[in-house]
Protein backbone atom coordinates (compact mmCIF):
# COMPACT_ATOMS: atom_id res chain seq x y z
CA UNK A 1 0.00 0.00 0.00
CA UNK A 2 1.42 3.46 -0.87
CA UNK A 3 4.88 1.87 -1.32
CA UNK A 4 5.84 4.49 -3.67
CA UNK A 5 4.99 7.21 -1.47
CA UNK A 6 6.54 5.45 1.61
CA UNK A 7 9.39 5.29 -0.34
CA UNK A 8 10.14 8.91 -1.13
CA UNK A 9 8.98 10.29 2.17
CA UNK A 10 11.64 8.35 3.78
CA UNK A 11 14.30 9.56 1.57
CA UNK A 12 13.13 13.09 1.74
CA UNK A 13 12.98 12.55 5.80
CA UNK A 14 16.39 10.25 5.75
CA UNK A 15 18.24 14.50 5.24
CA UNK A 16 17.40 14.64 8.99
CA UNK A 17 19.59 11.56 9.90
CA UNK A 18 22.82 11.90 11.96
CA UNK A 19 22.05 15.74 12.19
CA UNK A 20 21.43 17.79 15.27
CA UNK A 21 19.85 20.71 14.41
CA UNK A 22 16.48 21.39 12.69
CA UNK A 23 17.38 24.68 10.20
CA UNK A 24 16.42 26.56 7.67
CA UNK A 25 18.13 24.75 5.31
CA UNK A 26 17.57 21.53 5.84
CA UNK A 27 13.88 22.09 6.45
CA UNK A 28 13.73 23.61 2.86
CA UNK A 29 15.44 20.92 0.67
CA UNK A 30 13.34 17.92 2.87
CA UNK A 31 9.98 19.77 2.32
CA UNK A 32 11.03 20.17 -1.68
CA UNK A 33 11.39 16.16 -1.46
CA UNK A 34 7.63 15.85 0.04
CA UNK A 35 5.73 18.17 -2.17
CA UNK A 36 7.15 16.54 -5.00
CA UNK A 37 6.73 12.40 -3.47
CA UNK A 38 2.84 14.28 -3.02
CA UNK A 39 2.37 15.46 -6.37
CA UNK A 40 3.84 12.12 -7.66
CA UNK A 41 1.11 10.35 -5.24
CA UNK A 42 -1.22 12.18 -7.35
CA UNK A 43 -2.27 14.24 -4.02
CA UNK A 44 -3.95 17.08 -5.17
CA UNK A 45 -2.04 20.65 -5.49
CA UNK A 46 -4.23 22.63 -2.41
CA UNK A 47 -3.61 19.93 -0.48
CA UNK A 48 0.18 19.19 -0.71
CA UNK A 49 0.61 22.89 -0.31
CA UNK A 50 -0.95 23.27 2.53
CA UNK A 51 0.79 19.87 4.04
CA UNK A 52 3.85 21.32 3.23
CA UNK A 53 3.47 24.32 5.05
CA UNK A 54 1.81 23.20 8.08
CA UNK A 55 4.92 20.78 8.40
CA UNK A 56 7.67 23.62 7.89
CA UNK A 57 6.05 25.64 10.35
CA UNK A 58 5.71 22.88 12.83
CA UNK A 59 9.15 22.40 12.09
CA UNK A 60 10.93 25.17 12.31
CA UNK A 61 11.28 26.37 15.66
CA UNK A 62 11.39 22.92 16.95
CA UNK A 63 14.07 22.81 19.47
CA UNK A 64 15.92 19.35 19.52
CA UNK A 65 15.58 18.46 22.99
CA UNK A 66 17.71 15.50 25.17
CA UNK A 67 17.64 12.46 23.52
CA UNK A 68 15.36 13.66 20.68
CA UNK A 69 16.89 13.46 17.57
CA UNK A 70 16.09 15.74 14.58
CA UNK A 71 14.86 12.69 12.17
CA UNK A 72 12.76 11.34 14.77
CA UNK A 73 11.36 14.82 15.60
CA UNK A 74 10.48 15.90 11.77
CA UNK A 75 8.69 11.89 11.09
CA UNK A 76 6.42 12.86 13.86
CA UNK A 77 5.23 15.72 12.68
CA UNK A 78 4.70 14.31 9.51
CA UNK A 79 3.13 11.61 11.20
CA UNK A 80 0.73 14.07 12.77
CA UNK A 81 -0.05 15.65 9.46
CA UNK A 82 -0.47 13.01 7.59
CA UNK A 83 -3.25 11.67 10.27
CA UNK A 84 -4.81 15.54 9.88
CA UNK A 85 -4.90 14.73 6.61
CA UNK A 86 -6.81 11.97 6.52
CA UNK A 87 -9.35 13.01 9.13
CA UNK A 88 -8.23 12.93 12.49
CA UNK A 89 -10.09 10.73 14.04
CA UNK A 90 -11.51 7.11 12.94
CA UNK A 91 -15.31 8.11 11.25
CA UNK A 92 -17.19 5.57 12.22
CA UNK A 93 -20.56 4.54 10.57
CA UNK A 94 -23.67 6.16 12.14
CA UNK A 95 -27.18 3.84 12.47
CA UNK A 96 -31.05 5.49 12.81
CA UNK A 97 -32.13 5.25 15.97
CA UNK A 98 -34.85 4.25 14.38
CA UNK A 99 -34.50 0.96 12.28
CA UNK A 100 -33.65 0.30 9.81
CA UNK A 101 -30.92 2.45 9.20
CA UNK A 102 -30.53 3.10 5.67
CA UNK A 103 -27.68 2.92 3.64
CA UNK A 104 -27.16 4.35 0.15
CA UNK A 105 -24.19 3.39 -1.78
CA UNK A 106 -23.32 5.03 -5.05
CA UNK A 107 -20.23 5.41 -7.29
CA UNK A 108 -19.07 5.31 -10.81
CA UNK A 109 -18.99 2.24 -12.52
CA UNK A 110 -17.00 -1.13 -12.05
CA UNK A 111 -15.55 1.18 -8.47
CA UNK A 112 -16.61 -1.71 -6.16
CA UNK A 113 -19.99 -0.63 -5.21
CA UNK A 114 -21.51 -4.16 -4.72
CA UNK A 115 -19.07 -5.93 -3.90
CA UNK A 116 -18.28 -3.38 -0.87
CA UNK A 117 -22.33 -3.70 -0.14
CA UNK A 118 -21.82 -7.40 0.06
CA UNK A 119 -18.34 -6.41 2.64
CA UNK A 120 -20.25 -4.20 4.35
CA UNK A 121 -23.27 -6.31 4.79
CA UNK A 122 -20.79 -9.19 6.19
CA UNK A 123 -19.29 -7.42 8.43
CA UNK A 124 -22.35 -5.68 9.90
CA UNK A 125 -23.70 -9.37 10.50
CA UNK A 126 -20.49 -10.09 12.67
CA UNK A 127 -21.41 -7.17 14.89
CA UNK A 128 -24.84 -8.60 15.46
CA UNK A 129 -26.58 -6.49 13.03
CA UNK A 130 -29.44 -7.77 10.54
CA UNK A 131 -28.79 -6.58 6.83
CA UNK A 132 -31.07 -6.66 3.97
CA UNK A 133 -28.87 -6.30 0.97
CA UNK A 134 -31.19 -4.22 -1.96
CA UNK A 135 -30.95 -4.70 -5.77
CA UNK A 136 -31.40 -1.30 -7.21
CA UNK A 137 -28.86 -1.64 -10.21
CA UNK A 138 -31.34 -2.11 -12.82
CA UNK A 139 -29.45 -0.98 -16.20
CA UNK A 140 -26.75 -3.50 -15.89
CA UNK A 141 -28.20 -6.62 -16.85
CA UNK A 142 -26.32 -9.16 -14.70
CA UNK A 143 -26.07 -6.91 -11.81
CA UNK A 144 -29.13 -8.25 -9.74
CA UNK A 145 -27.97 -11.91 -9.99
CA UNK A 146 -24.37 -10.81 -9.27
CA UNK A 147 -25.87 -9.35 -5.84
CA UNK A 148 -27.75 -11.93 -5.19
CA UNK A 149 -24.91 -14.64 -5.71
CA UNK A 150 -22.80 -12.55 -3.32
CA UNK A 151 -25.38 -12.65 -0.85
CA UNK A 152 -26.03 -16.59 -0.93
CA UNK A 153 -22.15 -16.48 -0.06
CA UNK A 154 -21.92 -14.51 2.23
CA UNK A 155 -25.60 -16.29 3.82
CA UNK A 156 -27.60 -12.63 4.40
CA UNK A 157 -31.03 -11.68 2.27
CA UNK A 158 -31.22 -9.41 -0.91
CA UNK A 159 -34.45 -7.63 -2.14
CA UNK A 160 -34.79 -7.23 -5.49
CA UNK A 161 -37.58 -7.24 -8.24
CA UNK A 162 -36.04 -8.14 -11.16
CA UNK A 163 -39.09 -7.71 -13.80
CA UNK A 164 -39.35 -3.87 -12.23
CA UNK A 165 -37.67 -0.89 -14.00
CA UNK A 166 -37.85 1.34 -11.25
CA UNK A 167 -35.07 1.56 -9.41
CA UNK A 168 -36.89 4.32 -6.99
CA UNK A 169 -39.17 2.41 -6.22
CA UNK A 170 -37.39 -0.91 -5.56
CA UNK A 171 -35.49 1.05 -3.40
CA UNK A 172 -39.39 2.27 -1.48
CA UNK A 173 -40.51 -1.43 -1.47
CA UNK A 174 -37.40 -2.88 0.10
CA UNK A 175 -37.59 -0.72 3.38
CA UNK A 176 -41.73 -1.90 3.65
CA UNK A 177 -39.79 -5.56 3.56
CA UNK A 178 -37.14 -4.69 6.05
CA UNK A 179 -39.89 -3.48 8.66
CA UNK A 180 -41.80 -6.72 8.07
CA UNK A 181 -38.78 -9.21 8.25
CA UNK A 182 -36.92 -7.34 10.95
CA UNK A 183 -33.94 -6.15 9.01
CA UNK A 184 -32.19 -3.44 11.08
CA UNK A 185 -29.40 -1.80 8.07
CA UNK A 186 -30.90 -1.65 4.64
CA UNK A 187 -27.66 -1.51 2.48
CA UNK A 188 -28.79 -0.51 -1.37
CA UNK A 189 -26.54 -0.86 -4.51
CA UNK A 190 -27.25 1.47 -7.05
CA UNK A 191 -26.16 1.47 -10.87
CA UNK A 192 -23.07 3.07 -12.20
CA UNK A 193 -22.28 5.00 -15.01
CA UNK A 194 -18.44 5.42 -17.25
CA UNK A 195 -19.39 9.30 -16.04
CA UNK A 196 -21.08 11.57 -13.94
CA UNK A 197 -24.57 11.27 -16.45
CA UNK A 198 -27.62 13.24 -15.78
CA UNK A 199 -29.80 10.66 -15.65
CA UNK A 200 -28.03 8.25 -13.55
CA UNK A 201 -27.59 11.07 -11.31
CA UNK A 202 -31.50 11.86 -10.78
CA UNK A 203 -32.07 8.07 -10.23
CA UNK A 204 -30.06 8.22 -7.48
CA UNK A 205 -30.87 11.41 -6.09
CA UNK A 206 -34.55 10.21 -6.51
CA UNK A 207 -33.85 7.29 -4.42
CA UNK A 208 -32.27 9.48 -1.58
CA UNK A 209 -35.22 11.66 -1.53
CA UNK A 210 -37.89 8.67 -0.82
CA UNK A 211 -35.69 6.50 1.07
CA UNK A 212 -33.75 9.46 3.03
CA UNK A 213 -30.56 7.48 4.18
CA UNK A 214 -28.21 7.77 7.33
CA UNK A 215 -25.25 7.24 5.54
CA UNK A 216 -24.69 7.62 1.79
CA UNK A 217 -21.49 6.21 0.80
CA UNK A 218 -19.27 7.20 -2.13
CA UNK A 219 -17.13 4.26 -3.48
CA UNK A 220 -14.38 5.50 -4.81
CA UNK A 221 -11.46 3.72 -6.63
CA UNK A 222 -8.48 4.28 -5.27
CA UNK A 223 -6.54 3.44 -7.94
CA UNK A 224 -8.61 6.47 -10.37
CA UNK A 225 -6.30 9.25 -7.87
CA UNK A 226 -7.42 12.13 -7.66
CA UNK A 227 -9.79 12.07 -10.33
CA UNK A 228 -11.58 9.98 -8.32
CA UNK A 229 -12.15 12.48 -5.61
CA UNK A 230 -13.68 14.95 -8.83
CA UNK A 231 -16.54 13.05 -9.03
CA UNK A 232 -16.94 12.45 -5.57
CA UNK A 233 -17.47 16.09 -5.07
CA UNK A 234 -19.82 15.96 -7.84
CA UNK A 235 -21.72 13.39 -6.35
CA UNK A 236 -21.88 15.21 -2.68
CA UNK A 237 -23.14 18.12 -4.20
CA UNK A 238 -26.03 15.86 -5.67
CA UNK A 239 -26.47 13.69 -2.60
CA UNK A 240 -24.87 15.52 0.73
CA UNK A 241 -22.15 12.20 1.08
CA UNK A 242 -21.92 11.08 4.48
CA UNK A 243 -18.60 9.47 3.94
CA UNK A 244 -16.42 7.89 1.32
CA UNK A 245 -15.57 4.20 0.70
CA UNK A 246 -11.92 4.00 -0.89
CA UNK A 247 -11.44 0.48 -2.73
CA UNK A 248 -8.78 -1.22 -4.27
CA UNK A 249 -5.92 -0.02 -1.39
CA UNK A 250 -4.40 -3.74 -2.16
CA UNK A 251 -3.85 -2.67 -5.71
CA UNK A 252 -0.91 -0.32 -7.13
CA UNK A 253 -2.44 3.03 -5.41
CA UNK A 254 -0.43 5.88 -4.96
CA UNK A 255 -2.26 7.71 -2.56
CA UNK A 256 -3.52 10.32 -4.27
CA UNK A 257 -7.50 9.74 -3.13
CA UNK A 258 -6.97 8.68 0.27
CA UNK A 259 -4.84 12.24 0.80
CA UNK A 260 -7.31 14.19 -0.99
CA UNK A 261 -10.60 13.25 -0.58
CA UNK A 262 -11.39 14.79 3.01
CA UNK A 263 -9.89 18.28 2.10
CA UNK A 264 -11.73 18.25 -1.36
CA UNK A 265 -14.78 16.62 -0.42
CA UNK A 266 -15.21 17.48 3.02
CA UNK A 267 -16.55 14.12 4.13
CA UNK A 268 -14.36 11.38 5.99
CA UNK A 269 -13.34 7.79 4.43
CA UNK A 270 -15.18 5.52 6.67
CA UNK A 271 -13.77 2.03 4.82
CA UNK A 272 -11.17 1.16 2.74
CA UNK A 273 -11.14 -1.99 0.33
CA UNK A 274 -8.07 -4.24 0.66
CA UNK A 275 -9.35 -6.79 -1.81
CA UNK A 276 -12.08 -8.66 -4.19
CA UNK A 277 -12.60 -10.84 -1.55
CA UNK A 278 -15.74 -10.43 0.74
CA UNK A 279 -13.79 -10.09 4.13
CA UNK A 280 -11.23 -7.77 2.35
CA UNK A 281 -12.85 -4.30 4.19
CA UNK A 282 -11.64 -2.57 6.85
CA UNK A 283 -12.69 0.38 8.70
CA UNK A 284 -10.15 3.85 7.74
CA UNK A 285 -8.29 4.50 10.80
CA UNK A 286 -6.30 7.68 9.54
CA UNK A 287 -3.92 7.14 12.50
CA UNK A 288 -2.95 3.76 11.09
CA UNK A 289 -2.91 4.75 7.49
CA UNK A 290 -0.59 7.48 8.19
CA UNK A 291 1.71 4.79 9.96
CA UNK A 292 1.86 2.71 7.41
CA UNK A 293 2.80 5.11 4.90
CA UNK A 294 5.31 5.85 7.08
CA UNK A 295 6.29 2.37 6.87
CA UNK A 296 5.45 2.25 10.67
CA UNK A 297 3.38 -0.73 9.94
CA UNK A 298 0.32 -1.18 11.30
CA UNK A 299 0.00 -3.78 14.29
CA UNK A 300 -3.65 -3.19 15.23
CA UNK A 301 -5.21 -3.66 12.31
CA UNK A 302 -3.45 -7.16 12.51
CA UNK A 303 -4.31 -7.78 15.71
CA UNK A 304 -7.84 -6.74 14.80
CA UNK A 305 -7.91 -8.75 12.31
CA UNK A 306 -6.48 -11.79 13.75
CA UNK A 307 -9.21 -11.50 16.61
CA UNK A 308 -12.05 -11.43 14.19
CA UNK A 309 -11.25 -14.77 12.79
CA UNK A 310 -10.53 -16.73 15.64
CA UNK A 311 -13.44 -18.03 17.32
CA UNK A 312 -13.12 -17.85 21.42
CA UNK A 313 -14.50 -21.61 21.65
CA UNK A 314 -12.46 -23.50 19.31
CA UNK A 315 -9.00 -21.06 20.03
CA UNK A 316 -9.87 -22.69 23.96
CA UNK A 317 -9.96 -26.66 22.15
CA UNK A 318 -7.12 -25.87 20.61
CA UNK A 319 -5.01 -24.88 23.41
CA UNK A 320 -6.37 -28.07 25.18
CA UNK A 321 -5.24 -30.04 21.92
CA UNK A 322 -1.32 -28.61 22.32
CA UNK A 323 -1.49 -28.86 26.29
CA UNK A 324 -2.33 -32.56 25.52
CA UNK A 325 0.12 -33.34 22.32
CA UNK A 326 -3.04 -33.96 20.29
CA UNK A 327 -2.56 -30.92 17.56
CA UNK A 328 -3.04 -33.02 14.66
CA UNK A 329 -2.71 -32.09 10.65
CA UNK A 330 -6.39 -31.70 10.85
CA UNK A 331 -6.27 -28.66 13.60
CA UNK A 332 -3.15 -27.55 11.22
CA UNK A 333 -5.45 -27.27 8.32
CA UNK A 334 -8.09 -25.61 9.96
CA UNK A 335 -5.67 -22.87 11.32
CA UNK A 336 -4.67 -22.67 7.29
CA UNK A 337 -8.32 -21.64 6.71
CA UNK A 338 -8.30 -18.72 9.09
CA UNK A 339 -5.30 -17.22 7.98
CA UNK A 340 -6.13 -17.09 4.45
CA UNK A 341 -9.48 -15.63 5.33
CA UNK A 342 -7.63 -12.93 6.97
CA UNK A 343 -6.07 -11.58 3.58
CA UNK A 344 -3.08 -12.12 1.34
CA UNK A 345 0.04 -12.54 2.87
CA UNK A 346 1.94 -9.62 1.79
CA UNK A 347 -0.50 -7.14 2.90
CA UNK A 348 -0.65 -9.15 6.76
CA UNK A 349 3.08 -9.28 7.13
CA UNK A 350 3.23 -5.93 5.85
CA UNK A 351 1.67 -4.35 9.03
CA UNK A 352 4.14 -5.55 10.80
CA UNK A 353 6.37 -2.35 11.66
CA UNK A 354 9.67 -2.56 9.54
CA UNK A 355 8.61 -5.75 7.17
CA UNK A 356 6.63 -3.78 4.60
CA UNK A 357 10.52 -2.49 3.27
CA UNK A 358 12.41 -5.52 4.18
CA UNK A 359 9.99 -7.37 1.77
CA UNK A 360 10.51 -5.03 -0.57
CA UNK A 361 12.22 -7.32 -3.09
CA UNK A 362 11.15 -10.36 -2.03
CA UNK A 363 8.63 -12.57 -3.69
CA UNK A 364 5.83 -14.18 -1.53
CA UNK A 365 4.10 -17.12 -2.84
CA UNK A 366 1.03 -16.43 -2.00
CA UNK A 367 -0.27 -20.05 -3.26
CA UNK A 368 2.54 -21.58 -1.07
CA UNK A 369 -0.20 -22.14 1.88
CA UNK A 370 -2.01 -24.08 -1.27
CA UNK A 371 0.68 -26.56 -1.59
CA UNK A 372 0.74 -27.14 2.12
CA UNK A 373 -3.00 -27.67 1.79
CA UNK A 374 -2.63 -30.30 -0.97
CA UNK A 375 0.01 -32.21 0.92
CA UNK A 376 -2.38 -32.70 3.97
CA UNK A 377 -4.91 -33.51 2.08
CA UNK A 378 -3.36 -36.10 0.16
CA UNK A 379 -2.77 -37.91 4.08
CA UNK A 380 -5.58 -40.39 4.93
CA UNK A 381 -7.00 -39.64 8.28
CA UNK A 382 -5.22 -41.84 10.16
CA UNK A 383 -1.66 -39.65 9.44
CA UNK A 384 -3.04 -36.69 9.77
CA UNK A 385 -3.90 -37.65 13.00
CA UNK A 386 -0.95 -39.28 14.11
CA UNK A 387 1.84 -37.86 12.04
CA UNK A 388 4.19 -40.73 13.48
CA UNK A 389 2.97 -43.38 11.42
CA UNK A 390 4.29 -41.29 8.16
CA UNK A 391 6.79 -43.64 6.86
CA UNK A 392 9.16 -43.32 3.50
CA UNK A 393 6.61 -45.66 1.39
CA UNK A 394 3.72 -43.37 2.53
CA UNK A 395 5.61 -40.30 2.09
CA UNK A 396 5.71 -41.12 -1.76
CA UNK A 397 2.45 -41.50 -1.78
CA UNK A 398 1.35 -38.64 -0.14
CA UNK A 399 4.00 -36.59 -2.61
CA UNK A 400 2.56 -38.21 -5.60
CA UNK A 401 -1.38 -37.59 -4.83
CA UNK A 402 0.09 -34.13 -4.22
CA UNK A 403 1.96 -33.12 -6.92
CA UNK A 404 4.76 -32.33 -4.74
CA UNK A 405 8.04 -34.09 -3.92
CA UNK A 406 9.20 -36.46 -1.38
CA UNK A 407 11.32 -33.22 0.16
CA UNK A 408 8.23 -31.15 0.51
CA UNK A 409 6.86 -33.76 2.47
CA UNK A 410 9.37 -34.34 4.41
CA UNK A 411 9.75 -30.65 4.90
CA UNK A 412 6.37 -30.13 5.79
CA UNK A 413 6.01 -33.07 8.51
CA UNK A 414 9.38 -31.77 10.39
CA UNK A 415 7.93 -28.20 10.24
CA UNK A 416 4.52 -29.31 11.97
CA UNK A 417 7.13 -31.32 14.45
CA UNK A 418 9.00 -28.23 15.29
CA UNK A 419 6.01 -25.90 15.29
CA UNK A 420 4.00 -28.21 17.74
CA UNK A 421 6.62 -28.52 20.06
CA UNK A 422 7.30 -24.62 19.87
CA UNK A 423 3.55 -24.25 20.72
CA UNK A 424 3.55 -26.38 23.58
CA UNK A 425 6.50 -23.83 24.76
CA UNK A 426 3.92 -20.99 23.82
CA UNK A 427 1.19 -22.41 26.31
CA UNK A 428 3.37 -23.66 28.64
CA UNK A 429 4.88 -19.45 28.45
CA UNK A 430 1.27 -18.25 29.34
CA UNK A 431 0.26 -15.76 26.17
CA UNK A 432 -2.56 -14.45 25.15
CA UNK A 433 -4.54 -17.01 23.26
CA UNK A 434 -5.15 -15.53 20.06
CA UNK A 435 -1.42 -14.82 19.83
CA UNK A 436 -0.60 -18.13 19.92
CA UNK A 437 -2.73 -19.07 17.14
CA UNK A 438 -1.44 -16.27 15.48
CA UNK A 439 2.03 -17.29 15.22
CA UNK A 440 1.41 -20.67 14.26
CA UNK A 441 1.76 -20.04 10.85
CA UNK A 442 4.78 -18.39 11.37
CA UNK A 443 6.75 -21.31 11.38
CA UNK A 444 5.38 -22.33 7.94
CA UNK A 445 8.16 -21.93 5.82
CA UNK A 446 7.31 -18.42 3.10
N1 LIG B 1 -8.49 -5.66 -5.87
C1 LIG B 1 -9.69 -5.23 -5.53
N2 LIG B 1 -10.71 -5.40 -6.37
C2 LIG B 1 -11.92 -4.96 -6.00
C3 LIG B 1 -12.14 -4.31 -4.76
N3 LIG B 1 -13.45 -3.99 -4.69
C4 LIG B 1 -14.00 -4.42 -5.85
N4 LIG B 1 -13.10 -5.01 -6.65
C5 LIG B 1 -13.27 -5.59 -7.98
O1 LIG B 1 -13.66 -4.57 -8.86
C6 LIG B 1 -14.55 -5.06 -9.85
C7 LIG B 1 -15.82 -4.24 -9.87
O2 LIG B 1 -16.50 -4.43 -8.65
P1 LIG B 1 -18.08 -4.24 -8.48
O3 LIG B 1 -18.37 -4.41 -7.04
O4 LIG B 1 -18.84 -5.07 -9.43
O5 LIG B 1 -18.18 -2.72 -8.89
P2 LIG B 1 -19.50 -1.85 -9.11
O6 LIG B 1 -19.15 -0.46 -8.73
O7 LIG B 1 -20.65 -2.47 -8.44
O8 LIG B 1 -19.66 -1.95 -10.69
P3 LIG B 1 -20.96 -1.55 -11.56
O9 LIG B 1 -22.13 -2.09 -10.86
O10 LIG B 1 -20.72 -2.17 -12.90
O11 LIG B 1 -20.95 -0.06 -11.63
C8 LIG B 1 -14.78 -6.50 -9.51
O12 LIG B 1 -13.95 -7.30 -10.28
C9 LIG B 1 -14.38 -6.59 -8.03
O13 LIG B 1 -13.94 -7.88 -7.69
C10 LIG B 1 -11.01 -4.13 -3.88
O14 LIG B 1 -11.08 -3.55 -2.78
N5 LIG B 1 -9.83 -4.60 -4.33
MG1 LIG C 1 -22.52 -2.97 -9.15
Amino acid sequence: MFENLQEKLELALKRFRGQTTISEENISEAMKEIRRALLDADVNINVTKKFVEDVREKAIGQEVKGKVMPEQLIVKIVHDELVATLGGKQSELVFSSHPPTVILVAGLQGSGKTTFCAKLAKSLRKKGRQPLLVACDIHRPAAIDQLKLLGQQIGLPVYAQPDLKDAVKIAIDSLTYAKKFARDVVIIDTAGRLTIDEVMMEEVKSISQNVKPTETLFVCDAMIGQDAVTTAKAFHDMLSLTGIVLTKLDGDTRGGAALSVLSVVGKPIKFVGTGEKVDALEPFHPERIASRILGMGDILTLVEKAESEFDEKQAKELEEKIKKNQFTFDDFLDQLKTIKKMGSIRDLLGMIPGMDKALKNVTIDEKAFNKVEAVILSMTKEERNNPKIINGSRRSRIAKGSGSTVQDVNRLIKQFDDMSKMMKNITRGGKSRMMQNFKMPGGMGF
